[in-house]
């Protein structure tokens, strides 16, 4: 998938060359600093990433300290069948639509899927993945408007195990009457997955929507502490210059992004590289 990185960052980069007179082998701090704000990295981390560098800065230099900021964890790899996915995220951050391309990519692997319509609380919440469903030809348990949306999450995992599928994957509210209400929801699915199969949901995946950039970290602290997040995957890329973000995420979180979001077909979703992440910022000011 070699290139989508750059494809999710084209906004970002233009918007970096604009300020860039001509590409250079080394860089003023200053030009350093501007590159970072450009980009939505949080004030903070640039000072930190400053402190670290020496006057004029190579390519090489930065590229490490860069890469440093995605030095989490890797996640542990877990075989169950099914394996359990629950999406959680703010409403509009691109949920359902990152539900249908991860759907897409595991049965381009030719792996089975099956859908819970866990968000509940909208009836357009339970058309819209059952539309997904229907286009990519997989089964999806959908209940009405209202439902109890963790009997939706029992209800996946039992027919995934029943038809022994290899992925379950959970759609999830992202907004209720309250916060609470939410937290307290949130909370039950993740009760009720674990009931019907031990171990489930095996990653609990926040969605960010990458257009809100560095402001989005808040939010992802209040689902972590909500119901733990296992990792993380920014959505719409693609529409935003905002992509230095992406550094301010894995470090205040430190959690791994896992995938982002480069449009709003099925198969825009890259696995996310560190490595060509920060060579695709960098190409933007190094020769
Ligand atoms: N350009 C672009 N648009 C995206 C991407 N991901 C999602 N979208 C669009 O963002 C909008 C919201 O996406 P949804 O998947 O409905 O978001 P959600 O989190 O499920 O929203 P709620 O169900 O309201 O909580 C839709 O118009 C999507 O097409 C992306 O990576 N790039
Ligand atoms: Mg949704």
């Amino acid at each position: 998938m070699f290139g989508f990185i750059k494809k999710a960052l084209k906004k970002t980069v233009e918007n970096i060359e604009e300020n860039v007179e001509k590409k250079k082998k080394e860089a003023t701090k200053e030009e350093i600093e501007e590159l970072l704000i450009e980009a939505d990295v949080e004030y903070d981390l640039i000072e930190k990433i400053l402190a670290s560098l020496p006057a004029k800065v190579n390519r090489v230099s930065l590229k490490n300290e860069l890469l440093f900021l995605f030095s989490t964890p890797q996640l542990p790899k877990i075989n169950a069948k099914p394996f359990v996915e629950l999406i959680i995220g703010v409403n509009g951050a691109g949920k359902t639509t990152t539900i249908a391309k991860l759907a897409y990519l595991y049965k381009q692997r030719g792996e089975s899927v099956i859908l819970g319509a866990g968000d509940t609380f909208r009836a357009a919440a339970i058309e819209q993945l059952t539309r997904w469903a229907q286009r990519l030809e997989i089964p999806i348990v959908a209940t009405k408007q209202g439902h109890d949306p963790s009997a939706v999450a029992y209800d996946t995992i039992a027919k995934a195990k029943a038809k022994e599928f290899d992925h379950a994957i959970i759609d999830t509210a992202g907004r209720l009457h309250t916060q609470s209400n939410l937290a307290e929801e949130l909370k039950k699915i993740v009760r009720v997955c674990n009931k019907a199969m031990e171990g489930a949901p095996h990653r609990k995946l926040l969605v960010l929507d990458g257009t809100q950039g560095s402001s989005s970290i808040n939010q992802a602290k209040v689902f972590n502490e909500m119901v733990g997040v296992d990792g993380i995957i920014v959505t719409k890329l693609d529409g935003t210059a905002k992509g230095g973000s992406l550094l301010s995420i894995s470090h205040e979180l430190k959690l791994p992004i896992l995938y982002v979001g480069t449009g709003e077909g099925v198969e825009d979703l890259a696995e996310f590289n560190p490595n060509e992440y920060v060579d695709t910022i960098l190409d933007a000011i190094f020769e």
